[in-house]
């Protein structure tokens, strides 16, 4: 076999550098121009467009609706969108799922917000949430499957839930067992971001406080929300994440509803002491949520969740089977587009649903 070998590019001596200390590119050549590699990758990215998939969890009435309106209607996607977000109240814990492509300056990103309505509604609230875990399972089973066709595509449609946002009551007290369970269960397969729900409930001191105890009862039940210390990639993330750290949950405050404000369109509460803003730092948490969400961590997220939470999937899918990965792909999934193993799975219909509509 032909070997292959590094390209290196071997520094000459000159008079003024020699070989001493280290060589840049352009000492030598001139400029090199590899920078340019992040245009290339800004122009494939915007070209492509890319999902994000989040899901809001909690109780009826904790203004998950409400949030996910407020979050399509605030900066995200003022100017480039319109909601056609429709509810239908369920007492049952039935998933429901919209999606905006938002476009800003050329980037296209589809975000889709996946509605659990009913969750933890029950009298007997056992095992309520089960059928969100098979969600968030079947999310990587599809996109497991397609990765192992053999003419993949060359983009995966990505269903994937990349950041579950948890709703906790404004109660003032702590974290309830239904809180407790679902986060344990579900923090080991989603990232998770706990907040405080109708936050204009409470006064800041209770808020604080509020704050602190839920924090406390997250370390001593073991519950992993996102950002996780151990996945800071250098102490600059570290330094940011733990701001994050200290400030979660966020209290936050949701409203479908503008008003005006010194002349100024707001989203706002309107109440008989004033108007609540919901995107003013100075009234509530919304734009840390939507600025961690959407601005600073997306890329993470979706890192975290591909790396992290769909690999720890995969690779227990892949060990379960007993079987090679070949054999794996050549029994249990359809060979290529179309056509299927010897016990073929329902691999073309959900590839017909997961479909990107990028
Ligand atoms: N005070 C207050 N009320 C809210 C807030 N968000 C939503 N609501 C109200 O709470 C009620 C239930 O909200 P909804 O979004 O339907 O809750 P969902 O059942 O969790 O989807 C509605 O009357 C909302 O106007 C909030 O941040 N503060
Ligand atoms: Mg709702």
């Amino acid at each position: 076999m032909e070997e292959v070998k590094p390209l290196v590019v071997t520094p000459c001596p000159t008079e003024s550098h020699g070989l001493q200390g280290t060589i840049k590119g352009h000492d030598l050549f001139g400029y090199v121009g590899i920078e340019a590699v992040l245009d290339q990758m800004r122009r494939k990215t915007m070209k492509a467009g890319f999902e994000f998939n989040i899901m809001v969890v909690g109780q009826s009435g904790l203004g998950k609706s409400t949030l996910v309106n407020t979050l399509f209607k605030s900066k995200v996607s003022r100017k480039s969108c319109s909601p056609n977000y429709e509810e239908k109240i369920s007492k049952t814990v039935k998933l429901q799922s919209v999606s905006h492509v938002i476009e800003e300056k050329g980037v296209k990103m589809k975000l889709t917000v996946i509605d659990t309505p009913g969750f933890g509604d029950q009298i007997n609230n056992e095992n309520c949430w089960e059928p969100i875990v098979s969600y968030v399972n079947e999310q990587y089973e599809r996109y497991l499957k397609e990765e192992l066709y053999v003419n993949r595509k060359p983009r995966i449609p990505d269903t994937r839930v990349h950041c579950c946002v948890y709703f906790l009551p404004a109660t003032g007290h702590w974290l309830r067992p239904i809180d407790v369970e679902f986060m344990k269960r579900l923090g080991k397969i989603v990232s998770i971001v706990p907040i405080i729900a109708k936050a204009d409930t409470l006064t800041m001191e209770e808020r604080q406080e509020f704050k602190q105890r839920i924090r406390q009862d997250l370390k001593a039940n073991g519950i992993r929300v996102y950002p996780q210390t151990e996945y800071d990639e250098d102490p600059e993330d570290r330094i940011l994440n733990d701001k994050i750290r200290e400030n979660i949950p966020f209290a936050v405050v949701g409203t479908d509803k503008e008003h005006q404000v010194n002349g100024n369109k707001v989203l706002g509460r309107k109440t008989k002491w004033g108007i609540i803003e919901v995107e003013n730092v100075a009234h509530c948490e919304f734009t840390n949520l939507r600025d961690l969400l959407i601005r600073s961590h997306l890329q993470d997220l979706k890192d975290v969740t591909h790396n992290i939470h769909y690999e720890t999937f995969r690779v227990r899918r892949l060990n379960e089977s007993n079987l090679t990965v070949h054999g794996l792909a050549l029994s249990c999934f359809p060979m290529e587009n179309g056509t299927h193993g010897t016990n073929g799975t329902n691999g073309t219909s959900d590839r017909s649903e997961s479909e990107s509509h990028l």
